[in-house]
């Protein structure tokens, strides 16, 4: 009898070890998840704490991932130093001079650009639904 009860909590014990694991297996998926990352990202970068990203935040950003990925100091970003942050074909739309490498006035324009294709609504701020776009996924691509 005694041995019964104590085999039934050791189970009710496996089973809430169990739960308690799976929860925080979900939350560590919820949190990895692309729903998160666009909030992560509006806010490490949401300077004025709007809860959206507007072109000067943005340009911040991508000024800051400029000067820290430019690592040889010759002010000039290269395909090697950009790694997968861009494709050949966004690399070459983005190097109007084909010199092969962005200056940061070249990396600049082209992350405004992005941020107005990504801004659907036109109100000069991206919230989570516009990062999420594919323009959007891009832009924090260059200024994370
Ligand atoms: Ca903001
Ligand atoms: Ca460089
Ligand atoms: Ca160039
Ligand atoms: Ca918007």
């Amino acid at each position: 009898m005694w041995r019964r009860v104590e085999d039934r909590m050791r189970i009710e014990k496996l089973l809430v070890l169990g739960l308690i694991a799976g929860s925080a297996f979900l939350g560590g998926t919820l949190v990895a998840a692309p729903a998160q990352a666009e909030q992560a990202a509006i806010k490490a970068l949401d300077t004025d704490n709007d809860g959206t990203l507007d072109i000067n935040e943005v340009t911040k950003a991508a000024e800051a991932v400029f000067d820290r990925l430019q690592k040889d100091q010759d002010d000039t970003l290269d395909r090697k130093e950009l790694g997968s942050r861009l494709s050949a074909k966004e690399f070459a739309a983005a190097d109007p001079d084909k010199d092969a490498t962005l200056t940061k006035e070249e990396y600049v324009a082209l992350v405004q650009k992005l941020f107005k294709q990504a801004d659907v609504d036109g109100d000069g701020k991206l919230e989570a639904k516009e990062l999420r776009s594919k323009a959007g996924r891009a832009l924090l691509r260059l200024i994370r």
